[in-house]
């Protein structure tokens, strides 16, 4: 079937590398693609906040304290923008949150690990923010606007986040033995579930086909995979961290680390709800939603009243 006139005209626009905006033509399997990835990015950006949020209160110094607390109100504006950036595409974000709770819509694997220690949210900053800086950095040439320039401002943000996780890290590598070994088990915990951000290779990636096509996202699984070992492995072992991979080395040829296989039967089990945590950030979730009930009903009737 040959394609119509609308779909060419959309095509020539992304290959111009132009912006695709709200109230322009697009195909709807453009739209739906969008949706899914933009919701669950939103989604990611607010359960990320649970894990971080359980050492507020556990900050080893006020200093600390005020840097965790500032981090953790940035992931609520990311989600803030996020879901406004979805809604563009004629989608209500309270269907989008129901998606969310019912668990028909995913969320980053990486947050359904536990934070058991302080470290942990040192290893979070330098390697959960550092993938996901990896992934946003090539996100803010996307072809749909708003995701586009939401990313814009969602990475300069990023970037302090990596860095105080780089420096608690680096805080924790000059401290103590028993700091050392505190940071060098974070790093052991998080680096795996960190890889598999980068979703599932790309010979078994179902989206990457279209989403390149349509240039929603603009690199590959494995390509950016890829540059964030190469990326975070001189900065771990400038730290005088080791990671937990036999096959990890330095590869002449290429010019890049070869690592060894991810696990991708834990990969599955998470994002398909039975990792660590998954019921309970579900369940903090919904309370969090229902404790707030008062607040946007407030809202409303004075909105109403006005
Ligand atoms: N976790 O065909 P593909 C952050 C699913 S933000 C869970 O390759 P795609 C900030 C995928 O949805 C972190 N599920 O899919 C922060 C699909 O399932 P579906 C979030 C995953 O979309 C830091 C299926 O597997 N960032 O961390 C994952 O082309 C610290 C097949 O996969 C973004 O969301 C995964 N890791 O590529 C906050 C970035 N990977 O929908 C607090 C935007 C894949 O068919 C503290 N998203 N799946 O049921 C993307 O770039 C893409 O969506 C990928 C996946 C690369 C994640």
């Amino acid at each position: 079937m040959s394609e119509s006139k609308e779909h060419i005209a959309f095509q020539e626009k992304i290959d111009n590398d132009i912006k695709i905006e709200p109230k322009d033509w697009m195909p709807d399997e453009y739209r739906q693609m969008l949706i899914r990835q933009v919701s669950q990015h939103a989604h990611s950006e607010i359960v990320g906040m649970l894990p971080e949020g359980n050492w507020i209160t556990r900050a080893p110094s006020l200093r600390r304290k005020v840097g965790l607390l500032a981090k953790v109100q940035d992931e609520a504006g990311h989600g803030l923008y996020l879901y406004s950036a979805t809604e563009s595409l004629g989608i209500d974000r309270i269907e989008l949150i129901q998606q969310l709770h019912s668990g028909q819509s995913k969320y980053s694997n990486i947050f359904n690990y536990p934070t058991l220690t302080w470290a942990d949210i040192g290893a979070i900053g330098w390697l959960v923010d550092g993938a996901a800086i990896m992934n946003q950095v090539s996100l803010q040439r996307t072809s749909y606007g708003p995701y586009s320039r939401a990313m814009v401002r969602i990475c300069k943000e990023e970037s302090f986040h990596q860095r105080q996780g780089y420096e608690i890290m680096t805080t924790l590598s000059n401290g103590t033995e028993k700091q050392k070994a505190m940071a060098q088990d974070a790093t052991n915990r998080f680096w795996w579930p960190s890889l598999m951000m980068f979703g599932p290779s790309d010979k078994e990636s179902i989206h990457s086909s279209k989403s390149l096509k349509w240039k929603i996202k603009r690199e590959s699984n494995d390509e950016l995979r890829q540059q964030f070992v190469d990326r975070a492995v001189p900065q771990g072992e400038l730290i005088g961290m080791t990671f937990p991979d036999p096959d990890l080395k330095w590869n002449e040829d290429t010019g890049h680390y070869d690592f060894g296989e991810i696990d991708w039967e834990e990969f599955k089990n998470v994002i398909n709800g039975n990792g660590p945590c998954n019921k309970e950030r579900i369940r903090a979730r919904i309370k969090a939603d229902a404790d707030g009930r008062w607040v946007r009903d407030a809202a409303l009737a004075y909105a109403k009243n006005k």
